[in-house]
């Protein structure tokens, strides 16, 4: 049976995915199950996603879970796994003392890496109408600080998203705080953007010149191509919503399929089988366990 100690190194799995050259597509997960089938996919890492766990909590992306509510699902999904699980640390919560906590809790857990970004708390989703304000720079500078120094794993990865082009403060603002960010010790840049068509993202990359790996999640700007992004630098591209979306639009049509018809028959092409979700959640592994555990219990 397989030993909890041979598990591999998840803090070095995620440094390596940011140092490669090449761009590697990674995908939401915002519970243990989802994040089961992320990595059953063939996904090499997890996008813990802030909108999408506030979700399935029944809660919206604005800090409404707390810190507390999100890390408790975030332990759940890197338990679930064997792949690392980049979280979404939003604006850490607080100042760089809630970060220290942060980081402190998901380091010790397993948790690969964090993703702060230079908002302010609480924190709103970039996608929602309205203006976003921006923390300042130095005391962003801090919070990565903090992070670095309460990380209880040297390889635990520290990624600085800047909202600057959310925030519609254009590419020199960007770069400026990428560059701050960079130098305060940041593993990887985040750039995030709301364009459809991307090019801010380029332009930033163009000047940033590889200075530093980039991560980005092109919700928006879909049709740009991930070769496109691999050479201008991006070593993560986030696909940030997409598993909560898919089973929204799935339970709502199954939701409505049994009510109209008020029974739950001439379902199963719709639904997963429960021997998916036995298979899912390794069933079989109980049975073995049993076998050296309860010798006993079997021979009787
Ligand atoms: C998330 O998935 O929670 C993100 C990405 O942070 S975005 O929703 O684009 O802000
Ligand atoms: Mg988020």
């Amino acid at each position: 049976m397989e030993s909890l100690l041979m598990k591999c190194d998840k803090f070095n799995l995620l440094k390596n995915l940011l140092g490669n050259a090449s761009s590697t597509m990674i995908l939401e997960a915002h519970n243990g199950l989802s994040a089961k089938i992320v990595e059953q996919a063939g996904f090499s890492a997890i996008w813990a996603s802030g909108l999408s766990i506030s979700a399935a909590l029944g809660l919206r992306d604005c800090n409404e879970a707390s810190w507390s509510q999100v890390l408790d699902v975030v332990e759940f999904m890197n338990d679930s796994v064997d792949i690392p699980v980049l979280f979404d640390g939003d604006s850490g919560f607080g100042n760089y003392n809630n970060v220290r906590h942060v980081v402190k809790k998901l380091s010790r857990y397993g948790v690969a890496g964090i993703s702060l970004e230079d908002k302010l708390f609480p924190k709103l989703n970039s996608f929602i109408k309205g203006s976003q304000s921006l923390t300042p720079i130095d005391e962003f500078v801090g919070k990565l600080k903090a992070a670095r120094d309460a990380a209880a794993h040297y390889d635990f990865s520290i990624i600085a998203r800047t909202e600057a082009l959310i925030a519609g403060l254009g590419v020199d603002e960007a770069f400026k705080r990428a560059q701050a960010y960079h130098e305060a010790g940041a593993n990887a840049i985040f750039i995030h953007s709301k364009q459809s068509c991307g090019s801010e993202i380029i332009e930033f990359a163009k000047r940033w010149e590889k200075r530093c790996p980039l991560v980005v999640a092109p919700t928006t700007y879909t049709d740009m191509p991930v070769e496109v992004l691999e050479q201008a630098g991006v070593s993560i591209y986030i696909c940030a919503n997409h598993l909560m979306r898919a089973s929204i639009a799935s339970m709502q049509a199954v939701a409505k399929q049994i009510k109209q018809q008020n029974s739950i028959a001439n379902l199963d092409d719709d639904i997963a089988s429960l021997s998916t979700v036995f298979d899912l959640l390794d069933y079989d592994e109980l049975q073995a366990a049993e076998k050296i555990y309860t010798p006993m219990k079997i021979d009787a």
